[in-house]
């Protein structure tokens, strides 16, 4: 198997009922003959083991298979998930979480926007954390990636791109609040975001649009130039260590379990400006990133410096990708690929075609030694009209979503590698979804061990499935279940959900442990006590030290005059879990969130005289309409 063929149909072909809906019995398709009856047989003796264990779980850890009705798909009030899914936002700027199989939405985490619930973009340490990333008041998240030491969730941190500004932020999952954003250099719209594996070595933000580089006005009309570049952050710090400049545009990423590889999808190869132009040529590239090759350039000093940050130039003819070890391998693969992802044995890469009905296997191992790193292209199965992500259960098969043909399809990994090119043998099932799905993404999909029981497809468009509320409809994020290889896949609910997911990561619930209250040692803001509030003057600047309780604040009116510069320091200083407080100041455009121990900072103007009732916005308790306090301003003389 090697060169994707081309071929001008694609893009109207449709599927006929029979291919789009595949007889799964075992007596009439020949598929079974082979590698999935292996899977089958273990499937019906693992089926009877876990019927025992019935509704105990849903955790199924690896490689075994369950009927749908032996898992807990019903989480009753009062229950937890066993899941966090943290799913992307996109255009509103922010996180979901929810928990599964429920599909509860149980927080939302703004990263790149202000949000006035939180007081996130509020006070002044995420005000300025949000203009030092640029100053924008909003962006675009897609990839949501939680860290992992040793092919694992480890618990830290979740990371997210911006492809509206080229930054990425860093979630700390302790608190599940965004602590850090990097305004990423020479880098516009910032798409795939990746981390390298197996421990979180850095995150890759991988940057889609082509520009000028640097981008500061030469080059204007002059296309052939432009560039795009992956950035390698530390997830400690958040520097941006070194860039690689590129070939074409690059669009999804995904790192390899060895720490060696890092890949992306790409299309424009034609190094076009226009549509038509972008998908002129019948293949584009997945760029395999050899990183420690990479680091050894950069150790060498071979890069040129640009906005302070090391650029290592990794485009086709550039002396770096001469020799025995090129810094990147440029693999033909079918037109405009998207998603990429690594298998969870770390064998394959697979890259999704979009425009093209296959996706290509990539057989990682062979890629280092590869001549020709189209050689190490090891299957393409054919699988449907516009597939676009991958997703694995830890048995063998992939799941990919197919945009056109509204459908995920089920598919065998080694099979692909067994049949000839454009074959649909290693095709298990498909199962229609509401409607075009974008990505999908299994239970710990992006691990070594996903456990193979769900499957969230991130559909793009839900048309008809909910109430109508004007001409914005809802997505559909569908909870599939993918846990039984006997009886196929099941879908299980519909999820309106606000625009717009793109991917998610699914962690299993024990591997998270957010804290239940702050922790003063964290965080740099002075906490207040009881004895420690105080009103301090000095040149027209004011500095206020209050703690917040159930049901009052630390002074009970506090008298500014017009024009001061008032910084006010505020503590909860609740030990209860689930006691929050605000502090919100009319006509100030002020709300600060203060869960118990916690400590946040606002500085203002008062340039207003008048009286303002400062309140706190969470109903906090039977007296909270009373918990309040008035800021005086004094006209200034
Ligand atoms: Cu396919 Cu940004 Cu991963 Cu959207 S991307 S769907
Ligand atoms: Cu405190 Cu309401």
């Amino acid at each position: 198997m090697t060169r994707p063929n081309d071929s001008d149909d694609r893009l109207t072909e449709t599927n006929s009922p029979t291919e789009s809906t595949l007889d799964t019995d075992s007596e009439r398709d020949p598929l079974f003959a082979r590698i999935p009856r292996r899977d089958f047989m273990k499937a019906g003796a693992a089926t009877g083991a876990m019927a025992s264990l019935a509704g105990c779980t849903g955790l199924l850890g690896g490689d075994e298979s369950t009927s749908l009705e032996d898992v807990k798909t019903d989480v009753k009030p009062g229950d937890h998930d066993d899941y966090y899914a943290f799913l992307s936002g996109g255009h509103t700027g922010e996180i979901r979480v929810y928990g599964l199989p429920s599909m509860r939405q149980l927080m939302r985490i703004p990263v790149f926007g202000r949000e006035s619930a939180r007081g996130y973009g509020y006070d002044d340490r995420t005000s300025e954390m949000l203009e030092d990333a640029g100053g924008y008041s909003w962006g675009d998240t897609h990839h949501p990636r939680v860290s992992q030491t040793d092919n694992d969730y480890d618990g830290r941190w979740a990371f997210v791109n911006d492809k509206a500004n080229g930054r990425m932020a860093r979630i700390n999952l302790k608190y599940f609040e965004t602590d850090a954003i990097v305004d990423i250099p020479n880098q516009q719209g910032t798409h795939g975001a990746c981390c390298l594996l197996p421990d979180t070595k850095y995150v890759f933000g991988v940057g889609e649009f082509r520009v000028p580089m640097p981008n500061d006005g030469q080059d204007l009309t002059d296309p052939e130039n432009y560039t795009s570049v992956i950035a390698a952050i530390n997830p400690e710090t958040m520097n941006v260590e070194w860039e690689v400049l590129v070939d074409g545009n690059m669009d999804n990423g995904d790192g390899g379990k060895e720490g060696r590889w890092f890949f992306t999808t790409g299309y424009n190869s034609e190094h076009a400006t226009t549509q038509s132009e972008m998908s002129s040529s019948d293949t584009d590239w997945v760029k395999a990133f050899d990183v420690p090759a990479i680091e050894e350039a950069v150790e060498a000093g071979e890069y040129d410096e640009m906005n302070g940050v090391p650029v290592v130039d990794g485009t086709r003819d550039s002396a770096l990708n001469e020799g025995d070890r090129p810094i990147v391998r440029y693999i033909d693969v079918s037109k405009s690929p998207h998603g990429v992802s690594v298998t969870p044995d770390g064998q394959y890469a697979i890259a999704s075609g979009k425009l093209d009905p296959t996706a290509t296997v990539i057989d990682i191992e062979t890629l280092a030694e590869a001549d020709d790193p189209n050689e190490s292209i090891v299957g393409r199965p054919r699988l449907g009209m516009g597939p676009l992500h991958t997703a694995y259960d830890g048995r063998g098969h992939a799941y990919t979503t197919l945009f056109i043909d509204s459908q995920v399809v089920k598919w065998d990994i080694e099979a692909a590698v067994e049949a000839s090119e454009e074959s649909t043998d290693p095709v298990i099932e498909k199962i229609d979804v509401h409607y075009n799905p974008g990505h999908l993404i299994a239970s710990e999909s992006y691990t070594a061990d996903p456990q193979g029981d769900w499957l969230i497809s991130l559909n793009k468009l839900s048309k008809e499935r909910f109430l109508p509320v004007g001409p914005m409809h809802p997505e559909n994020d569908q909870l599939i279940y993918i846990g039984d290889d006997e009886e196929g896949m099941s879908l299980v609910k519909d999820t309106p959900s606000y625009a717009e997911p793109h991917d998610a990561s699914i962690v299993s619930a024990e591997k998270l442990d957010p804290a239940k209250v702050y922790d003063p040692e964290d965080y740099d803001e002075e906490f207040v006590d009881t004895e420690d509030v105080d009103i301090s003057r000095e040149d027209g600047r004011v500095h206020v030290k209050m703690y917040s309780t159930r049901n009052e604040f630390g002074f009970e009116e506090v008298t500014v005059t017009e024009g001061d510069e008032v910084t006010m320091t505020v503590t909860n200083i609740e030990q209860t879990p689930d006691i929050l407080h605000s502090i919100a100041i009319p006509e100030h455009d002020i709300n600060m969130k203060l869960a118990p121990q916690e400590t946040r900072e606002v500085t203002f103007t008062a340039d207003e005289p008048g009286v303002y009732w400062m309140y706190c916005a969470f109903f906090c308790s039977a007296l909270h309409l009373e918990m309040r306090s008035r800021l005086i301003v004094e006209p200034a003389e």
